[in-house]
């Protein structure tokens, strides 16, 4: 129900793979809620050169793992959302957790208000992943057909050059399928007995996805 006076902003946690609209749908909760984004995503896609090799990792970088859609070691992604979230009054986490243990070490962290889930078809996540397109300069999200069919052009918000993001080729999209199945989907079913968790039809437009989505948070939060 609504909050009291005085009461934090919503703990809304954002499940779904690769492709449901989680970026997308993040931006319109920060506009409606005033909550913080915290995504795993952004922030490594910030930090792809980071010398991780001190951590004994299996590749020197995050973009190593990254562009071949395999996930960042977990030490590597738990310091980053820590440090985001003890900062943060109310936020939507985006792209964590990944994997079980992640889960695990979130429920360290903070309790959740909202637990979001957004599901759509293997075949639509990747015609939306190898359809992305994403700005250069300020990494706003196109599409080739939906929102901006010449999306090989420049970026309506600030002029910037549209470009296909690295992971984004089908391979390395198969491949961060496999890995969601595997990985992550066990985490959205250790989030399903959880009093906020709903899960949301994220295959029609983002307005149609939204609305359902902030009458779900108005519920929970
Ligand atoms: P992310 O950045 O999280 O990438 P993503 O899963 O594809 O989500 P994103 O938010 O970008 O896409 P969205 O669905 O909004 O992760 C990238 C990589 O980072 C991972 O593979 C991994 O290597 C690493 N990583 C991140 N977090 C990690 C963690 N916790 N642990 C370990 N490694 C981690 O949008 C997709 C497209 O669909 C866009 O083009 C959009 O315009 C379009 N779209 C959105 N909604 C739509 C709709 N309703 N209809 C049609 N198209 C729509």
């Amino acid at each position: 129900g609504p909050k009291a006076a005085g009461m934090s902003n919503p703990r809304i946690l954002l499940l779904g793979p690769p492709g449901a609209g989680k970026g997308t749908q993040s931006s319109n909760i920060v506009e409606a809620f005033g909550v913080e984004h915290v995504t795993t995503g952004d922030a490594l896609r910030s930090n792809k050169e980071m010398d991780i090799s001190d951590m004994d990792t299996k590749y020197d970088t995050p973009g190593e793992y990254m562009d071949r859609g395999e996930l960042v070691p977990d030490a590597v992604v738990n310091a980053i959302v820590e440090e985001a979230l003890t900062t943060a009054d109310g936020f939507v986490l985006d792209g964590y957790p990944r994997n079980l243990e992640q889960a695990e070490e979130l429920e360290g962290m903070t309790d959740l208000d909202a637990i979001l889930s957004l599901s759509v078809g293997e075949e639509e996540l990747v015609d939306r992943l190898t359809g992305r397109r994403v700005c250069d300069d300020c990494g706003t999200n196109y599409h080739v057909e939906f929102n901006q069919p010449e999306a090989d052009g420049v970026c309506d918000e600030c002029g910037g050059e549209l470009v296909q993001r690295e992971d984004d080729t089908e391979e390395s999209v198969r491949n961060r399928l496999e890995v969601f199945e595997d990985n992550t989907a066990p985490v959205i079913d250790h989030y399903r007995d959880h009093e906020g968790f709903v899960e949301i039809d994220g295959e029609g437009t983002p307005d149609e996805v939204w609305t359902e989505l902030k009458a779900a948070i108005e519920r929970k939060a």
